[in-house]
């Protein structure tokens, strides 16, 4: 069944599944859908009109959003038990890793780099206001001191281990936590030796399938960078 992958180059919420369907192994074909998003044929597809999906005409409704329930449904359906250990211990320490990424970590990422790099902000949240640029900056740098404690958290509690969450190789708890980290360059913190000892050790283990798709967020970074 072919698998169809629906993406954003520089996004970091799509850098997961690109480095998922590499790591995995899986035959693939990736779509750049950059501008097309809230498009009545996207939007007829996936509703929610956000990027990554897949679509495999095995799935209920031929598509599957979020990043971290894309992995899950692929690893179960293909039995990749190293990259999503079956063992409900393991399981239970890569599952809060990803819910605590998605629901606290990249907020707060989001937050401090959207501004930056020149995406816009959710609605309520004050970069979408008409508040003043220096107000702007205030809550942009709110988030970004939240982020040193939020990190702190991956450190002191999921790789507790053999410096990877959940198993002793990369598992999707760790492709969505270095890809939300590859955006933390965008906001003036100083990663901690941690972090960067941590990104090497994924993108080593993971080889190419890391190395190629984050290229293209790094090069966006590099853009944003040389503007500013
Ligand atoms: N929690 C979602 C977040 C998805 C998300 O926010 N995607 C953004 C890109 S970073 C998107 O597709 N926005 C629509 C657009 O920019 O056209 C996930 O992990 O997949």
């Amino acid at each position: 069944m072919s698998l169809k992958l629906n993406m954003l180059p520089p996004s970091v919420n799509n850098l997961p599944i690109r480095v998922f369907v590499r790591a995995a192994g899986l035959s693939f074909e990736e779509q750049n859908v950059w501008g097309t998003t809230k498009l009545e044929e996207y939007t007829a597809k996936c509703p929610s009109q956000l990027t990554p999906s897949i679509e495999t005409g095995e799935l209920p409704r031929g598509l599957l959003w979020e990043s971290c329930a894309v992995m899950m449904y692929l690893a179960n359906r293909d039995g990749l038990t190293g990259l999503y250990p079956t063992d409900p211990a393991s399981r239970a320490m890569i599952d809060s890793a990803n819910f605590y990424g998605v629901g606290s970590l990249y907020p707060a990422v989001a937050r401090a780099t959207y501004p930056r790099a020149g995406f816009g902000g959710a609605p309520g949240e004050v970069s979408a206001s008409n508040a003043s640029d220096e107000e702007k900056e205030s809550g942009r740098r709110a988030a970004e001191e939240s982020i040193p404690r939020l990190l702190e958290v991956y450190r002191d509690f999921f790789l507790t281990d053999a410096g990877f969450i959940g198993n002793d190789e990369p598992t999707i708890a760790d492709i969505r936590f270095a890809s939300t980290l590859e955006f933390v360059p965008l906001t003036d913190i100083e990663l901690p030796g941690w972090v960067t000892d941590y990104l090497q050790r994924v993108e080593s283990a993971l080889g190419d399938a890391y190395s190629e798709p984050v290229a293209d967020v790094r090069g966006f970074i590099a853009q944003v960078k040389s503007k500013a």
